[in-house]
């Protein structure tokens, strides 16, 4: 085909040998991206062939959903605020199992597909764990072909991106949808109206009942798009449906009227503004109107859709079989105006009774609890959310009224008591409590790990847990081990397969197999070389982007996830800086090298978790330039923590950082992450790293410190942190250091206030308190270090015994437990 071969058309590529995807992929650079062959870049093939992978999965998409209108089985909903997906490229290649097609037809075009996976932004839309999750579970739900829908809201800036100036971190835009996204499809047919604000007018209908109309609101429009979810060897493609704001057009006639054109459009922006932006808060409230507005946005679109299905499916007026055929999941509280807003739609609209639609609301909900912080628990204002959804706020009294009826007189509870699980809190202002409206109006309510659930049921939902036995149950988080190990550490996973078959992609169990091989001299020195060559690409990667030198011959050690006061990325600094200054009395002592990796973003509200971004930089300067000291230990801080950054990171890890106050972190998953990777936790025992003690042996992890019981306990007792400063010579050394400005000789007195939080105002997430056992059970891991051997035995030992972190497990518990649903088999074309 030399003729074709010197055409500058990448359409007279095509020859009959072409495959769909290839047609498609050369036909899209050409007619969508409208490139030649001297003027494609990069881009415009990343591009084309992502559209053109989307399009493979179109049939299977359609034939999905039509198979489960036709089986008219019970479908779950899963709704969140939140999906942290990353980049879906390798995803699909992987799903759509054409790896090595895609990899050839891009070369032919004279690209590679290896150079092609930076240019795509991550879908960046969450924040950390929360929004991770409910992506993972998504992967999972997929590959095993259950019902299941996801919803949440396409913010235009997903979360900011993190640069780092003179060791500050720097908030900057995500502008993610720039280039386009081609994994999204419009939705231009699929609308619904979201009403705010106006008043309630009730109407007499007879007989003493009354029926209430919503008039003067203020509307926006929910436009759908779509992500396809393929699952994982499987013909099921399930989806993510993301809401944007639009406006309305009528909403601007009296302004066009009145000849204000600018006032129109501006109008026009405001309402656009809903789905514009993610709040940047992980575990921290604020209570801001736009916020409320998003909630409820995207939750009034979703019902609508929601009851759209249900009605085609089974019958107009047929809401008596509407919680067996479906279940809506809460990600937490924040879709939690649902249960009114469920109400409301079945009284006001449907004309149900209060008694039916409220039975029917309360089997179709489950909420997911994800954190006790009390910082982050939410609470609207009455008069916010009486101005902007002033019916469903009646629903909410209404609600409340007969719930308290209940606790009064069939549970004897006292004043004291019913104030406690009042759906409304009245000292003070008055605020909707919206974990108690989320139990409340839920038939299930799950925690995410084993202590978590227990803290639930016996610390701050005691009184709802003897309300309602049984309703709580635990369903302790996991990871796909697709993205997690499969996709993010080719160098491992070949390693695995080549033992004990790829069996272990769907079912992680088996990769308890590999215990077998762990005297296998052979099998080990491999593991150490995939190991050595996930730590090769991570030391290229960062060389590349930030001029960071790694030391291959030190231990990789990690703290990886959002900046939080009770994560304690200050209690590692605290270790640093100790090995600092051992290293520095004794120069040329026998020390084991280590490299700190830190990464994180802080809420940019959130002046302590800020300053120990600083202070880890300016520990880094100071620790890296010192010639007696960076030949055994180095300090990096990895600008904007990413999930594509997280893929990198973790399969080089050696040791990984869980060091959260016992009784903080529900459940972590970066956690298993690591673990999957044959990286060693050190820990407290905190969420889900209990359940990691109780897989993989106490001979196999690290914990240390206070448990979770101990300081709850010191919480009431008190404790004196300054005591501690005064009798460990070595933590007192640190801690004046920091004090001291030695780390800050140019911006003196800038770290006074996270010494002063540590050592006069209460220390709140007791670092001190672990300081010791921390740097103890630091000490241990550097001895077991030194032994090539039986660190490498444990890191083959994690793996192993990682299986249960599945997030196939966790969705099936959920199928099964709570959601009743049953995979649905969708066959081949
Ligand atoms: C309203 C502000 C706000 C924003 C986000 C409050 C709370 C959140 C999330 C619920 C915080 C979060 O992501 N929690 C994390 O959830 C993970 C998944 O279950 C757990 O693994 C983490 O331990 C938990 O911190």
């Amino acid at each position: 085909m030399k003729k074709n071969d010197d055409s500058i058309f990448f359409t007279d590529l095509i020859d009959e040998s072409c495959s769909t995807l290839e047609r498609d992929f050369l036909t899209t650079i050409e007619y969508s991206r409208v490139k030649d062959r001297t003027t494609a870049r990069s881009r415009d093939i990343f591009l084309s062939l992502s559209n053109a992978l989307r399009d493979r999965l179109i049939r299977d998409w359609l034939r999905t959903q039509h198979v489960y209108r036709g089986s008219k089985t019970k479908r779950l909903y899963y709704l969140s605020m939140e999906f942290l997906m990353g980049r879906l490229l390798d995803n699909m290649l992987m799903n759509l199992d054409c790896y090595d097609e895609a990899r050839e037809l891009v070369k032919k075009t004279g690209f590679d597909l290896d150079k092609l996976r930076d240019l795509e932004p991550d879908m960046g839309l969450g924040n950390g764990g929360l929004g991770r999750l409910a992506s993972c579970f998504l992967d999972s739900m997929a590959t095993l072909s259950l019902p299941a829908y996801g919803y949440g809201i396409r913010y235009e800036y997903g979360i900011f991106r993190q640069d780092i100036q003179n060791g500050y971190q720097v908030e900057v835009p995500d502008n993610w949808l720039k280039y386009t996204c081609p994994w999204e499809i419009c939705r231009p047919d699929l609308e619904y109206r979201v009403r705010f604000g106006g008043r309630v007018v009730c109407l007499p209908k007879g007989n003493q009942e009354y029926s209430y109309k919503l008039i003067e609101t203020e509307d926006v429009i929910a436009l759908a798009y779509d992500v396809p979810i393929p699952g994982y060897d499987t013909e099921t493609v399930n989806n993510l449906r993301l809401w944007q704001a639009k406006s309305t057009n009528e909403f601007n006639f009296n302004y066009f009227n009145s000849g204000d054109y600018l006032a129109a459009v501006n109008d026009k922006n405001l309402s656009e503004n809903i789905s514009k932006v993610l709040y940047p808060n992980d575990n921290v409230y604020a209570g801001k109107v736009l916020r409320l507005k998003q909630q409820y946005f995207f939750v009034s679109a979703t019902l609508q859709d929601i009851i759209r299905h249900h009605k085609k499916i089974h019958g107009k007026e047929n809401f008596s079989n509407f919680a067996d055929k479906v279940v809506i999941q809460l990600n937490d509280t924040h879709p939690s105006i649902a249960i009114p807003e469920l109400m409301r739609i079945f009284i006001d609209e449907e004309g149900l009774g209060w008694i039916e639609a409220w039975e029917i609301t309360r089997r179709t909900f489950a909420y997911t609890n994800h954190t006790v912080l009390p910082e982050a628990v939410e609470k609207w204002d009455v008069e916010i959310m009486g101005s902007l959804l002033p019916r469903q706020l009646q629903i909410i009294y209404e609600i409340n009224r007969r719930f308290i009826n209940e606790v009064r007189d069939f549970h004897n509870f006292g004043l004291n008591r019913v104030g406690d699980v009042s759906i409304i809190e009245e000292s003070g202002g008055k605020f909707v409590r919206m974990a108690n409206l989320a139990i409340v109006g839920s038939y299930s309510v799950n925690g995410v790990s084993a202590l978590h659930t227990e803290i639930l049921k016996n610390t701050i939902f005691r009184d709802f847990n003897e309300i309602y036995p049984g309703k709580f149950n635990n369903k302790t988080n996991g990871i796909t081990p697709r993205r997690w190990l499969l996709q993010a550490n080719p160098y491992l996973s070949k390693l695995i397969t080549s033992k004990i078959g790829k069996g272990w992609t769907l079912d992680l169990d088996e990769l308890r197999g590999l215990e077998k091989y762990v005297d296998d001299p052979d099998f080990c020195a491999a593991w150490v070389e995939a190991k050595l060559n996930a730590k090769r690409d991570l030391k290229s990667y960062a060389m590349e982007h930030w001029g960071f030198d790694l030391n291959l011959d030190s231990m990789f050690d990690v703290h990886i996830k959002r900046m939080h006061e009770y994560k304690r990325q200050l209690l590692n600094v605290l270790h640093t800086i100790t090995l600092y200054n051992r290293i520095k009395r004794n120069p040329n002592g026998d020390f084991v090298p280590r490299t700190k990796i830190f990464g994180g973003k802080a809420a940019p509200g959130y002046y302590a978790s800020k300053q120990i971004i600083k202070l880890i930089n300016s520990v880094a300067s100071v620790v890296n330039s010192d010639p007696d000291v960076n030949k055994k230990l180095n300090v990096f801080f990895f600008p904007n923590y990413s999930v594509s950054m997280a893929e990198k990171v973790i399969p080089a890890s050696e040791l990984s950082e869980q060091i959260s106050t016992a009784g903080f972190e529900a459940s972590g998953t970066g956690n298993m992450k690591f673990m999957l990777n044959g990286a060693m936790t050190i820990g407290t025992l905190d969420g889900a790293n209990v359940e990691m003690l109780e897989e993989v042996g106490a001979e196999n992890i690290f914990i240390f410190g206070m448990k979770a019981d101990e300081v709850a306990e010191a919480k009431v007792t008190g404790y004196n942190p300054r005591r501690i400063y005064e009798t460990d010579p070595e933590l007192r050394e640190v801690l004046d250091m920091i004090n001291g400005d030695f780390f800050n000789r140019d911006e003196p007195h800038i770290f006074s206030q996270l010494f002063n939080a540590l050592v006069d105002y209460g220390d709140n997430y007791m670092l001190l308190a672990d300081y010791r056992s921390y740097i103890e059970m630091q000490d241990r891991v550097d001895a077991v270090y030194r032994d090539k051997a039986a660190w490498t035995r444990m890191s083959i030992l994690n793996t192993a015994r990682s299986g249960k972190f599945s997030s196939d497990r966790t969705i099936r518990e959920y199928a099964e437990e709570i959601w009743h649903i049953k995979p649905v088999k969708v066959e081949k074309d």
